[in-house]
């Protein structure tokens, strides 16, 4: 067959996971509690009352987990530490034991021929830090940063390929104002200021990394492709202020060194006046980046919406006057995602033109699908959906490299069926099956095809 997407030679062709998604464990060798062991134990928050307590137990089976990414051929496996085994009290002592099971997962990858690639923080924050403010205080990025050093110290030189912080705008909107992400905070301000003390905590952390002389660093970004409803003013304008929240909150910062510059009510806050912005943060923020990590799903199609809030102090952060409406005559996917590959090549295209030179060269650190993927009577699993997503989204992103794009990796969601966090078990994004009764891991039709791939790409 030769059919599969093809990349260059030395392309980065990985599988990913997160720490509280897959581990369990969760009060084990001295690990302290996470804002997610909180969230996921307060009723009526997780679905059906789902928590990270066994999750995978990839704790303890980590070396099947690595056989089955040495089976897969993959080059990278990107997996994120949990900064509550590392220091359970979120500032003071450091766990050793929480260092060495990084150290043996570490040691068993490279002994598998499989390139580390560590995600610094991945929505665990430890909840000793939340009860202390959480993003919302300056202190968070400092102890991120001093928890950074630590990790750095014992592992850099075995790990080449360091991401700082997983998709920020989940930890600030959907953690502080949205709620639906821990700590399931409702409040307008806390957002930004989780915003901007993410952003300062990358900054730490990159220079913390670079202190440590580590071989790449970066920052993974969770960058929408808006699409607008229609082509009214007024839906144009709803998309303006959704790349805004979702995108230039970000990229103007990091990329450019600068905030976004929008003539937009709701974000006049954030560009204007906070007393949580200091001096020298912008140069912090922005110092280069070795690459820049993206996590690709659907596009939104965005429309116009009235204010929700009649209290401004939470407008600001909570209502950008947009809703999400459904995507007309494509496939959706488990989620209710629209499956859209262009949107695909066009978010990376896109992002090129604006930013050009100053854009680093890319890694794709997520992109996947979750399907109502039951197993047949043999307990194999025919994931043809999954499949045909992969092969179009992979396809798509060999056609942003054709169009300009400094693509170096792609690392697939996910490994493992895994607690998907407000959604629990319920929805499955594994390209290999997990039976939460018995932990047996059962191989996808879309690892066989993965696995091809790679191999095609080799030959
Ligand atoms: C990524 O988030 C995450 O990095 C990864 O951990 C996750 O498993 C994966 O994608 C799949 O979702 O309906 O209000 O509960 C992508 C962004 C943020 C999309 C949370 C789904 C649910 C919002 N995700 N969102 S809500």
């Amino acid at each position: 067959m030769s059919d599969y997407p093809s990349f260059p030679p030395g392309f980065v062709l990985g599988a990913a996971t997160a720490s509280y998604q897959i581990e369990g464990a969760a009060r084990e060798d001295g690990r302290g509690p996470s804002i997610w062991d909180t969230y996921s134990h307060t009723p009526g928050l997780v679905m059906n009352g789902d928590t990270g307590d066994v999750a995978c137990d990839h704790y303890h089976r980590y070396p099947e987990d690595v056989a089955l990414l040495h089976d897969l051929g993959v080059d990278s496996y990107r997996f994120s530490i949990a900064w509550p085994r590392i220091v359970p009290e979120g500032s003071g002592a450091v766990n050793p034991k929480g260092l060495d099971f990084y150290s043996r997962l570490v040691d068993e990858l490279l002994a598998a021929g499989i390139e580390p690639a560590a995600t610094l923080y991945h929505w665990d924050l430890p909840q000793a830090l939340e009860d202390r403010g959480g993003w919302r205080v300056r202190e968070t990025a400092e102890r991120f940063a001093e928890y950074t050093a630590v990790v750095a110290e014992h592992l850099g030189d075995r790990v080449p390929r360091w991401i700082t912080l997983n998709e920020p705008w989940c930890s600030s909107f959907l953690g502080y104002s949205i709620g639906r992400h821990a700590p399931g905070a409702k409040e307008g301000r806390g957002a930004l200021a989780a915003a901007h003390h993410l952003l300062v905590g990358h900054g730490l952390a990159m220079s913390a990394l670079r202190a440590a002389g580590v071989r790449e660093a970066g920052i993974t970004l969770n960058l929408d492709r808006n699409l607008p409803a229609t082509d009214s003013p007024a839906d144009l304008a709803a998309v303006v202020r959704a790349d805004t929240q979702h995108n230039l909150v970000w990229t103007e910062p990091i990329l450019a060194g600068r905030y976004p510059d929008t003539e937009e009510e709701t974000w006049g806050e954030l560009i204007t006046g906070e007393d949580f912005r200091r001096d020298g943060d912008l140069e912090l923020i922005s110092q280069p980046l070795d690459f820049l990590g993206v996590n690709y799903y659907r596009p939104i199609v965005v429309a116009d919406a009235p204010h929700r809030e009649s209290d401004p102090a939470r407008r600001v952060a909570t209502d950008n006057r947009y809703e999400e409406v459904r995507h007309p005559g494509v496939r959706h996917t488990a989620m209710n995602w629209p499956v859209v590959p262009d949107s695909f090549t066009d978010l990376l295209v896109r992002l090129k033109k604006q930013y050009g030179d100053a854009l680093p060269p890319i890694h794709i650190t997520e992109n996947g699908s979750a399907e109502d993927d039951a197993p047949a009577a043999d307990g194999t699993v025919h994931d043809a959906d999954r499949v045909a997503y992969l092969r179009d989204h992979l396809t798509a992103l060999r056609a942003a490299m054709d169009a300009g794009v400094d693509v170096r990796g792609y690392y697939v969601w996910s490994l493992l069926d895994n607690f998907e966090w407000a959604y629990g078990y319920d929805k499955r994004f594994g390209i290999v099956r997990v039976d939460y009764d018995t932990q047996e891991r059962t191989p996808k039709d879309s690892y066989r095809w993965y696995r091809e791939m790679i191999a095609a790409n080799r030959a």
